[in-house]
């Protein structure tokens, strides 16, 4: 069987961090693809020189040309500019909608069978108009946030509840942003819900809603501690998470940013939400009972990412 390929556009802190992953977990031969010229290379190189220590022999290379993704079975999408102190995620658009047309259309020249997994921001509005750029199937273009936002929510609920953060399960829904919606109902430790614990006197209801807002912030709170740039290590282990399922047709559920064609009264928006990954991409969009107070959440959360596509559809007449 013909090695697997792995493309990653963007060769910044994420896109360097997910080909480490990738080659530490042997998913595939790694091509990073950046702009900058120098960067990609340098970095494929520096990588490529752990593979004596740590035993891989993936072949990692570096290039600023989209030919050399040719036939990629996963491509993970960084590209783009990151946020620094005082940004939102949404002052990235403009600069960043331009970067998603030059990403699709290379995949789509170039790679139209891959799996495609965006992680640029903001989130929800890159990973349509990547989608809308390549015109890949959407079940072959997902975005990533929910594994991350997710994973900061179970950190903070282990460290809250004192048990091992292996033991802790949580959700998060909705768009990528300070809206998003950390859904209690869902989370557990060891199947235990958290308004059980709450009752058990694990932690009282004010400090989970303290959480639950520090989850909400929990990327403004790495920017704000790095001052350069964003957080990178999470982001890219959680990528490489959803990378897995679809390469191992393993069809975990994992939150994402998916295209819902009226799930959750929702049409023609990608909006975080619990779907299964498999061989064939998105393989199903599973649609949970919320509470009146998570449904009004996530419409509060819909609409910015609605709003986020009229800003994107002003910029680019073509979308
Ligand atoms: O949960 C999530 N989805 C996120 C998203 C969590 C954390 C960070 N998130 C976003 O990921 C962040 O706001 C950025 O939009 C992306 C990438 O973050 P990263 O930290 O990797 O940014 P860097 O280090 O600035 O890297 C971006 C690289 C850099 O090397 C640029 O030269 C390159 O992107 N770049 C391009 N590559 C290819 N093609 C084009 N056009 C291009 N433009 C810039």
């Amino acid at each position: 069987m013909a090695r697997k390929k792995i493309a990653l556009i963007g060769a910044g802190n994420i896109g360097g961090t997910l080909a480490h992953l990738a080659a530490l977990k042997g998913l595939g031969d790694i091509v990073l693809f950046d702009v900058v010229e120098g960067v990609p290379q340098g970095k494929a190189l520096d990588l490529s020189q752990c593979g004596p220590v740590e035993g891989f022999d993936a072949r990692i290379t570096g290039s600023n040309d989209y030919a050399d993704i040719a036939g990629a079975d996963v491509i993970i999408v960084t590209a783009g500019v990151a946020r620094k102190p005082g940004m939102s995620r949404d002052d990235l658009l403009g600069i960043n909608l331009k970067v998603m047309k030059a990403v699709g259309e290379g995949i789509a020249a170039n790679a139209p069978d891959a799996f495609v997994i965006c992680i640029t921001n903001p989130l929800d509005a890159m990973v349509w108009a990547l989608r809308e750029f390549s015109g890949l199937p959407h079940t072959k273009v997902v975005g990533m946030a929910g594994v991350l936002d997710s994973a900061r929510f179970s950190h903070f609920l282990a460290e809250e509840f004192q048990v091992s953060v292996k033991d802790v399960n949580s959700f998060v829904l909705g768009g990528h942003g300070d809206t998003m919606v950390p859904v209690l109902e869902y989370s557990t430790v060891s199947g235990i819900p958290v308004s059980d614990l709450i009752a058990m006197g694990f932690s009282t209801r004010e400090r989970i809603d303290a959480i639950v807002q520090r989850t909400r912030s929990g990327g403004g709170e790495i920017v704000g501690l790095l001052k350069t740039g964003s957080a990178f290590y999470a982001p890219a282990t959680s990528a490489i998470a959803m990378a897995e399922s679809y390469l191992y047709d393993k069809k975990r559920v994992l939150p994402a940013a998916a295209h819902l064609t009226g799930q959750y009264g929702v049409d023609d928006l990608y909006v975080g939400v619990p779907i299964i990954i498999g061989k064939d991409g998105v393989e199903k969009i599973i649609e949970i009972s919320l509470t009146d107070e998570a449904k009004t959440n996530l419409a509060v959360s819909v609409d910015a990412v609605k709003e986020l596509l009229v800003a994107c559809k002003a910029i680019d007449g073509s979308l």
